[in-house]
């Protein structure tokens, strides 16, 4: 589907489009009585994104309206744009952008976005001419899922963190967002028919800091919606069998002894399981699935599954094979790690890599049956390895990542046995056993979470460091100005 593209690349573009056409002589300079068109229903949503984004920086009014002298939403773009891609065309009156799609809309303004001067990132008002190159850009993403996850477990990120990063990726065409809401430090997700959870459960983190540490339902819906606005589906992930320290420790019923669990505030992985063999267990599973299920509205849990190292295989494959069905009767698509896949038959159902390795023969049995993959491979995508010897944040056990690293692999051919078709996408992993700042994030995120972006929608055939080093770094004003605390790494010539 990807096709060439052109060797004339505008700099500033992160994801690299598939069709940049520079038209020489040509700009268009927003004014301060510009108005933004929204022709369709779909880019009704986008149409409000676009001027909330131009609205600080710019200090205009921006209505959305008819009769636009600033940048149309507009409908009819080419069938190559396919469910999420978009035409941008500049002229010296209009910026137009056509799209079948909201998913198209909201793409096509985050491209807008990258072609005005870095200082449209700014939250006040600038005093710079709102000049755009002209330009023609036909585009569309080489894979449909292109994900950023974060740990709020570990340690727990308020909901204006969480809105910040939110904002953050979506500026490079990520489309999901996964919410780590559960594990052995801490249950962040209020569940109404399970209170212990997250008054027990949500108390504490790694470290030991004690608090509020949990979104009530009405705060998850609103981040839902935040996200959504941005074009953002939101993936929740409950982590079972293993990784439930702190719902053992909210519920002695949950565990097989009949004991509560202490809380757990250290950073050790898979000491924990939940009762395999009670009833109990999956009347919980399927409350927390159904009160979950009835919030998102989008089609896809989480289910973890990874790591649960003291679950026999028997064990393991008894709990799947109850819990599953739950996810579908309450109207959802299962995503876990994984290694959870050697125990679904159900084609729909989705396996997470997240190997150091380029063989596993249980996703690659999985793809043979026809499942599909998303790849993180730890040693490319997790955002919480160290960059080198001397990071301070961040672990190291699938290896130091620097950002070349994370950039040279092909997520289309990298696990053996899964061809680009097998692939749904690429999801960026960070884990916040180490971090506990916004400023954490933005420094294991940036660059390789656009990195990732990169991977996702580029099509296959840029994929060149020397020509995308370049390209990374000419985005460093963008994220000055809006105070991103990103690593300089000197692999990269940041402007
Ligand atoms: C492995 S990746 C884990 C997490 C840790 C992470 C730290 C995965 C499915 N499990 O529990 O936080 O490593 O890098």
């Amino acid at each position: 589907m990807s096709e060439t593209a052109d060797v004339t690349t505008l700099q500033e573009l992160l994801p690299q489009p598939v069709r940049v056409r520079p038209k020489p002589g040509v700009t268009f300079t927003l004014t301060p009585s510009a108005t933004i068109q929204a022709d369709t229903e779909d880019a009704r949503r986008p149409a409000e994104l676009l001027a909330e984004i131009l609205r600080p920086s710019t200090g205009y009014p921006l209505p959305i309206e008819t009769g636009a002298t600033g940048v149309v939403l507009t409908g009819g773009a080419d069938e190559k744009t396919g469910a999420e891609g978009y035409e941008l065309d500049v002229t010296t009156t209009q910026v137009v952008i056509r799209a079948n799609s909201a998913a198209g809309h909201f793409n096509g303004v985050q491209t807008l976005r990258q072609l005005l001067p870095a200082e449209v990132e700014a939250k006040t008002e600038q005093q710079v001419a709102w000049t755009v190159p002209g330009v023609a850009v036909l585009d569309h993403p080489r894979f449909h899922h292109r994900g950023a996850m974060l740990d709020v477990s570990r340690h727990f990120f308020t909901p204006d963190q969480v809105k910040r990063y939110i904002d953050q990726v979506a500026a490079f065409k990520i489309n999901y967002f996964h919410l780590h809401l559960t594990d052995d430090q801490g249950w962040r997700l209020e569940i109404k028919s399970w209170p212990q959870l997250t008054e027990i459960g949500g108390g504490t983190e790694v470290g030991g800091r004690t608090g509020r540490l949990f979104y009530t339902q009405d705060e998850y819906q609103d981040l839902v919606a935040h996200a959504a606005a941005r074009g953002i589906t939101v993936i929740p992930e409950f982590d079972m069998p293993g990784h439930t320290n702190a719902a053992q420790a909210s519920y002695a019923e949950l565990n097989a002894d009949g004991e509560k669990r202490p809380h757990y505030t250290g950073i050790e992985v898979g000491f924990s399981s939940l009762a395999i063999h009670e009833d109990i267990t999956y009347r919980f599973v399927e409350d927390v699935i159904r009160e979950i299920a009835a919030i998102t509205p989008g089609p896809y849990l989480h289910i973890g599954g990874d790591e649960a190292l003291t679950t026999s295989d028997a064990d393991y494959a008894t709990f799947m094979s109850r819990v599953l069905p739950l996810v579908e009767k309450h109207g959802k698509t299962t995503v876990g790690w994984h290694e959870f896949i050697k125990t679904s038959e159900d084609v729909r159902t989705i396996p997470q890599f997240w190997g150091t390795t380029t063989t596993d023969a249980n996703v690659a049995a999985a793809v043979e049956r026809g499942h599909k993959v998303i790849m993180s491979p730890g040693n490319r995508v997790y955002l919480d390895m160290k960059y080198d010897e001397d990071t301070e944040l961040g672990l190291k056990w699938a290896g130091l990542v620097d950002v070349k690293d994370s950039y040279s692999w092909n997520p289309g051919a990298y696990l053996d046995g899964v061809t680009e078709e097998d692939v749904l996408g690429i999801e960026a992993p960070l884990w916040t056993e180490t971090v506990t700042t916004p400023a954490d994030v933005e420094h294991l995120a940036f660059p390789r979470l656009p990195v990732a972006a990169e991977l996702g929608w580029a099509p296959a055939d840029v994929h060149d460091w020397d020509r995308f080093a370049p390209r990374l770094g000419a985005q460093a004003p963008r994220w000055r100005v809006q105070g991103i605390n990103f690593y300089e790494s000197p692999q990269v010539p940041w402007k």
